[in-house]
C-alpha cells in the first residue's frame, strides 16, 4: 500500500504555501483573497500550440493603464496593467524594476493566486493585469514609493523584446476598472484625477 503520510505530507506543505502567499499578497489589500486550499495542479505553461497563423505574423505590443497602488510596506507591491496586441502571439515571459529585487506574475482562480512562470499575449487580443485578476508582484522593495511617484517596470516578452513602462504610483484604493470605464485612456494620459 502507498504511504499516505508522505502524500499527507507533500499535501499539506503545499497547502501551507499557498496560504502563505495569500496571506503575503492580502497584506496589501491588492489582491482578491481567498483562502482556498485544495492543491490543483497550478502552473502548467501551455506550449505553443496556437494556430500556425498567429504565430507566422509578427506581434504588436502596446500597454496602456499602468498603474501601481502605493504600498504599505516594503514588503509588497502589486502592479497592473493592459498589454494590448495587434499582431501575432507574444508571451510575457518575465518583468523586472528598478523598485524590487523579484517581479511575480500572479493570476487570480477561483478568489485564489497561483504564481504563474509566463502569460500569454493572444495574438489581436489582450492580456489584462486588473485588480481581482492577473496581476504583478513587486517583491522585496528598494524602497517605498508614494503617491506620484514613477516607477520603471520592464517588461519582458519572449518575441517583442522588452517594452518598459513608467508606472504611475496612484492611491491604495484607485482602481479604474471599479468606474465601470476601461477605456480610459492609455497610460499616465489620464491626470491624475481620482476622486
Ligand atoms: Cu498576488
Amino acid at each position: 500500500m502507498a504511504a499516505p503520510t508522505a502524500a499527507a505530507g507533500a499535501r499539506a506543505r503545499v497547502v501551507a504555501l499557498a496560504l502563505a502567499a495569500v496571506v503575503g499578497c492580502g497584506a496589501l489589500a491588492g489582491c482578491g483573497g481567498g483562502s482556498g486550499a485544495d492543491g490543483t495542479d497550478g502552473t502548467g505553461g501551455r506550449s505553443g500550440g496556437q494556430a500556425a497563423a498567429d504565430t507566422a505574423a509578427r506581434p504588436h505590443l502596446r500597454i496602456s493603464g499602468a498603474f501601481l497602488p502605493v504600498p504599505v510596506t516594503t514588503g509588497l507591491a502589486a502592479g497592473f496593467c493592459v498589454v494590448r496586441n495587434t499582431g501575432g502571439a507574444d508571451t510575457l515571459t518575465s518583468v523586472t524594476s528598478d523598485i524590487a529585487d523579484r517581479v511575480t506574475l500572479h493570476r487570480t482562480r477561483n478568489g485564489r493566486m497561483e504564481m504563474q512562470d509566463s502569460f500569454p499575449v493572444p495574438a489581436h487580443g489582450a492580456l489584462d493585469f486588473s485588480r481581482g485578476g492577473n496581476h504583478l508582484m513587486f517583491e522585496q522593495l528598494t524602497h517605498k514609493p508614494k503617491v506620484g511617484d514613477t516607477v520603471t517596470v520592464r517588461l519582458h516578452f519572449r518575441r517583442s523584446g522588452t517594452l518598459t513602462v513608467k508606472v504611475p504610483v496612484r492611491p491604495a484604493t484607485y482602481n479604474p476598472g471599479a468606474g465601470g470605464a476601461f477605456g480610459t485612456p492609455p497610460d499616465g494620459a489620464g491626470s491624475a484625477r481620482t476622486p
